[in-house]
């Protein structure tokens, strides 16, 4: 098997510029080198420990499940079987970032396009497009559990409607995807845990959100997240933070051409901007979390 091509996003004088690559490939796994299975370990190990007590406890559990390890890279063909037992999703793998439609089209049909090669080890920090170690370690996990993997589904399929709806409802949709697949936070008894894959990949993050002063935390709600615009190059400034995965896929169940029509009549909110109406979250307590060594 040829090694798949790296479709990675242009340096540039002027910044990064995505580039788009639309191809499923195979993993190749006998291609990766003892580096990338280096950058993998090094990464989940670092996460690992800190993500005890931040992470929600089905993220950690789902990840047992699948039997990642620090030890190589895992194996698409070995977590697929696992994943199509527990919720009918599998992993594909892709050459990097996918044109939004052919994203969505594959949720819509509970097929999680997987990036197959890893960043290098001078990008260990920090890499402004979705690697192997973002999407398998990050978005897999959750992908185990029923109600989220259903949520996950519902959103590609009304992702590919809202495409048909105009750009306004696309851009809406990204942003529900932006404020809870990637940098969503859960209540829980214990306090705050998170569950957004662009914060457990990272380590930074995964200790700002919860523990800095500096973000809000607000309670979910479709059309206020609709209406919030993000950064994708800093730490969130704020958070949504959803009280159970079912309140998630509820969300979704309605109809959204009226919510869009709505939405589109009211001003975006800054990122940084707390509302009167907005339910306020304070920052989780300490209790529960991997001690200040690990952090
Ligand atoms: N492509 N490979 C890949 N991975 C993503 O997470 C991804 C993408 N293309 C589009 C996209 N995400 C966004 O549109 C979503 O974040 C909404
Ligand atoms: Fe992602």
């Amino acid at each position: 098997m040829n090694t798949p091509q790296r479709v990675e996003h242009q340096q540039t004088d002027r910044g990064t510029i995505p580039v788009y690559a639309t191809g499923v490939v195979e993993q190749p796994w006998q291609d990766y080198s003892a580096v990338d299975h280096h950058v993998w370990g090094e990464l989940f190990e670092r996460q690992r420990a800190i993500l005890p007590g931040r992470a929600c406890r089905e993220f950690l559990e789902s990840q047992n499940t699948l039997k990642m390890s620090a030890d190589a890279i895992p194996r698409f063909d070995e977590l697929n079987p696992i994943l199509r037992a527990a919720t009918g999703w599998e992993l594909v793998g892709v050459e990097g970032l996918l044109p939004e439609y052919t994203f969505f089209e594959h949720l819509a049909n509970r097929r999680f396009p997987v990036t197959w090669w890893i960043r290098k080890p001078e990008q260990i920090d920090y890499i402004s497009e979705p690697d192997l170690f973002h999407d398998l370690f990050g978005h897999v996990p959750l992908l185990m559990n029923p109600v989220f993997a259903d949520y996950m589904q519902a959103y590609g399929r009304g992702a590919l409607k809202a495409h048909g709806i105009g750009e306004h409802a696309l851009l809406n949709l990204t942003r529900l995807y932006w404020y809870t697949v990637e940098f969503g936070l859960i209540a829980t008894p214990e306090g705050l845990r998170i569950y957004g894959a662009g914060i457990v990949s990272s380590k930074g993050e995964s200790i700002y959100c919860l523990e800095s002063d500096a973000p809000n935390r607000i309670g979910f709600d479709l059309e206020r997240i609709m209406r919030t615009r993000y950064r994708i190059d800093t730490y969130q400034q704020t958070y949504f933070v959803i009280d159970d995965f079912e309140q998630l896929f509820e969300a979704t169940r309605p109809d959204f051409t009226p919510i869009y029509r709505q939405v589109k009549a009211m001003d975006d909110i800054r990122a940084r901007d707390v509302l009167e109406t907005d339910k306020v979250f304070h920052r989780g307590t300490r209790e529960g979390f991997a001690t200040d060594a690990d952090a």
